[in-house]
């Protein structure tokens, strides 16, 4: 029986529409330790850190750095985060994946419509991503979500190209490319929510989202996303090489259990 009780109302979203809002999910204290972790991250970066966005310098992101997983311990196995995951997903097991930092600033502008499932081998339902900033966001500025677009198609990568967003990181004649869903916006049902420090958005990593946008009106946007899986996860083939980047996890073969050392069970 999970700690954190949600109503049935939040597990049917998740699994229909593929995103959550979870207000208040976090008390301050967990806020703070988010925020010291993120503070971790962005000071001691590893191996993949990166700008987020090709042609400026104003988007910053780390993710999977195997030195990082000490400041993050307590939040990933004794926050409500990986109980919420075991409420959505009716009892499931739960395993920690991966923490992605971002720090963005000045003209950094929108993240590029995109799915995370397409970066990694692995599929299945019991994915999820919460997607916590530190800043108080109003829905203009707050992430977007294509609503029920986890259940596919799931498309190839996007390069986050300013030119032409659709543009792919991984050459494929079988996947397709991503729609330009910001120009054809209203051919989507995209949601989005405003969110004060402590709430918590939940979505599967298949789900297409992008935006949350900085700019004059929003400054600085801190956010922190940590990344669990459940029962219901098993090793994928992507036709490029896909995360997670652990060395270590390579010998997993495409529909197996996703499952392995490198990953702790948290519930
Ligand atoms: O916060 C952002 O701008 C991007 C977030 C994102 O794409 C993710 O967490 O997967």
């Amino acid at each position: 029986m999970s700690a954190v009780s949600l109503a049935a109302e939040k597990i049917r979203a998740f699994e229909q529409e593929g995103v959550v809002l979870l207000p208040g999910l976090l008390s301050p204290d967990w806020v703070d330790a988010c925020r010291q972790a993120w503070t971790f991250s962005v000071q001691n970066p590893g191996p993949l850190a990166s700008g987020l966005l090709p042609g400026t310098d104003s988007a910053f992101q780390d993710l999977c750095n195997p030195s990082a997983y000490a400041a993050y311990r307590e939040i990933i196995h004794d926050s409500p985060l990986a109980d919420a995951a075991q409420a959505l997903w009716n009892g499931s097991p739960v395993w920690y994946m991966y923490e992605q930092v971002f720090h963005k600033t000045g003209n950094a502008g929108r993240t590029p419509w995109h799915q995370d499932t397409s970066y990694l081998a692995v599929d299945g339902d019991h994915l999820i991503a919460f997607w916590i900033s530190f800043e108080s966001l109003p829905k203009s500025h707050g992430l977007e979500f294509v609503r029920g677009s986890h259940r596919g198609p799931l498309f190839n990568t996007s390069r986050f190209d300013r030119t032409d967003p659709t543009l792919p990181i991984f050459a494929s004649e079988t996947v397709p490319n991503l729609p330009d869903v910001e120009a054809r916006r209203r051919e989507f049902d995209i949601v989005s929510f405003a969110t004060n420090p402590g709430d918590v958005i939940g979505f599967h990593t298949s789900v297409l989202h992008g935006g949350g946008a900085v700019d004059r009106q929003i400054e600085e946007r801190r956010t922190l996303t940590l990344r669990f899986f459940g029962e219901r996860s098993i090793s994928a083939k992507r036709p490029g090489a896909a995360g997670p980047f652990y060395e270590d996890i390579r010998t997993l073969k495409p529909g197996e259990p996703f499952r392995h050392t490198r990953f702790p069970k948290v519930r």
